[in-house]
């Protein structure tokens, strides 16, 4: 009987490593929040993904509402936390910001997306 259970699990179980090994980097958080208003400048902004990030593949720009670029172009991958991809910022003043990141996690799937946060001190 445990046989026979161990046989029914045994390709649920491969399947689901199969599956996990599939799984693409999405954001799972940021700092600013998604959509959120800050009413102090911070001095950096942070992204932590779902899954670790190729470094030399994952980059990261902060735009104003001219298009203009507000971070230092130090976007990078934490050294010690590979699902963090980090950048500073220039002293930013009010108004909407726009967070544009393209990644690729190790299993070497790309996922790009954007989001924005608002200043209003
Ligand atoms: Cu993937």
């Amino acid at each position: 009987m445990l046989r026979a259970l161990a046989l029914l699990l045994l390709p649920a179980a491969l399947f689901a490593a199969a599956a996990g090994a599939r799984a693409h980097a999405f954001l799972d958080r940021a700092e600013p929040r998604v959509g959120s208003t800050v009413r102090t400048a911070p001095a950096e902004v942070k992204l932590w993904f779902t899954e670790r990030l190729e470094p030399a593949f994952s980059s990261v720009q902060v735009v104003n509402e001219a298009g203009q670029r507000v971070d230092r172009a130090d976007g990078a991958v934490d050294p010690s936390s590979p699902a963090l991809l980090r950048t500073t910022l220039v002293p930013l003043s009010p108004g909407r910001y726009q967070v544009i990141w393209r990644v690729v996690s190790v299993d070497t799937h790309v996922t790009a997306g954007d989001f924005a946060f608002r200043l209003a001190p």
